[in-house]
């Protein structure tokens, strides 16, 4: 946004510190449009994160992920807490269109002096979602939320990537999807901390448990630990099964604050791929800057097409260039 407020890079940090929704809603902006600033307003946000409890929640298209997201946040919110929630939107182009989608679902939150909304979109910016959504959670933990709920679709890598950062994850079915809860194990079963069984109001309920409960029994977890399964209806009032969710994720938070080495190998690997791609960002954008950027790209396809040039050889030489 480049006609966004003046804001140098301190008085932002400053406001977003401070807590204020307009400064954090403009930093999430930032990161999302991977704005030069961003990366000063990281490095500045960076220590005062490692506070909030990140909760992912994925599951299948329409599962009632944002009812849940909706209904959980303010069961933190009666108990005091500020809870920031971003929802994770790859089919939409308009990010503005999903923010409205998601107020509309959650009428109550969207105007709470302690909740914080966000949506981002993809805008087919590829790989670029998961660090922006990684981003903008530690800009809301910077900011002093105590809780961050993430909200994805449990398809595709980007996602379950997504959920993989969050400090509990968990993963959202609904009864009678049969084949649903086979095709999901691939990707996501070994995600979930926690199985929740939303719509638990229509048929199929215990067959659909006894289906997880036989999946979950193939695949036992190295740390241990054994993800409960909590049945909701998100849309009853007053919902049911909420603080039962919350007891969960609690549960599976406290195990792994007295077993450390359990979260240890996925942190390592996380940190890891993070900081991979964040080198890889950089030197592609060096490489875009000082090399790719006068067209050279152009006319090396064509000349790579007619065989005069080889993609090795080219790909050889930018490197060098950006390494000089
Ligand atoms: N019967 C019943 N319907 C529910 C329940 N929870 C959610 N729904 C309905 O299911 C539909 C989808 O709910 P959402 O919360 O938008 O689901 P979602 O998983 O966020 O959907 P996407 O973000 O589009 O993937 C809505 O019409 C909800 O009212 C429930 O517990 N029981
Ligand atoms: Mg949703």
């Amino acid at each position: 946004m480049p006609n966004a407020a003046p804001h140098t890079a301190t008085t932002l940090a400053d406001a977003i510190l401070a807590g204020h929704p307009r400064a954090i809603a403009r930093g999430i902006s930032l990161v999302e449009n991977n704005a030069p600033e961003a990366t000063d307003l990281l490095k500045r946000m960076f220590p005062h994160t490692g506070r909030a409890r990140v909760i992912g929640l994925t599951g299948a298209p329409g599962a009632g992920k944002s009812s849940l997201t909706d209904k959980l946040a303010q069961v933190y919110v009666d108990r005091g807490q500020r809870v920031g929630i971003v929802a994770v939107d790859p089919s939409s182009p308009f990010s503005g269109g999903a923010i409205l989608g998601d107020r509309i679902r959650m009428p109550k939150l969207a105007t709470h002096p302690r909740v914080f909304i966000r949506s981002m979109a993809t805008r087919g910016n590829l790989g670029g979602l998961a660090r922006a959504t990684t981003e903008a959670v530690l800009l809301l933990d910077a900011a002093g939320y105590d809780v961050v709920i993430v909200e994805t679709v449990g398809v595709g890598q980007d996602e379950v990537d997504i959920v993989k950062t969050a400090d509990v994850t968990a993963v959202v079915v609904v009864p009678g999807m049969g084949d649903d809860v086979q095709s999901i194990k691939a990707g996501i079963m070994e995600i979930g901390d926690v199985f929740v069984i939303n719509k638990a109001d229509r048929d199929g309920v215990e067959r659909t448990q006894l289906e997880l409960e036989a999946l979950l029994e193939l695949a036992v977890r190295p740390d241990g630990w054994h993800p409960p399964i909590v049945r909701t209806i998100a849309t009853a009032t007053p919902p049911v099964g909420l603080e039962a969710l919350a007891e969960a994720l609690d549960s599976y938070l406290t195990f792994v604050a007295q077993h450390p080495d359990a979260r240890a190998r996925r942190r390592q690997q996380i940190l890891e791929q993070r900081l991979v791609e964040l080198i890889r960002d950089q030197l592609l954008r060096h490489a875009w800057q000082r090399v790719l950027g006068d067209g050279l790209l152009k006319d090396a396809v064509a000349r790579i097409a007619n065989r005069e040039l080889d993609p090795y050889t080219l790909a050889d030489y930018v490197v060098q260039r950006v390494l000089k």
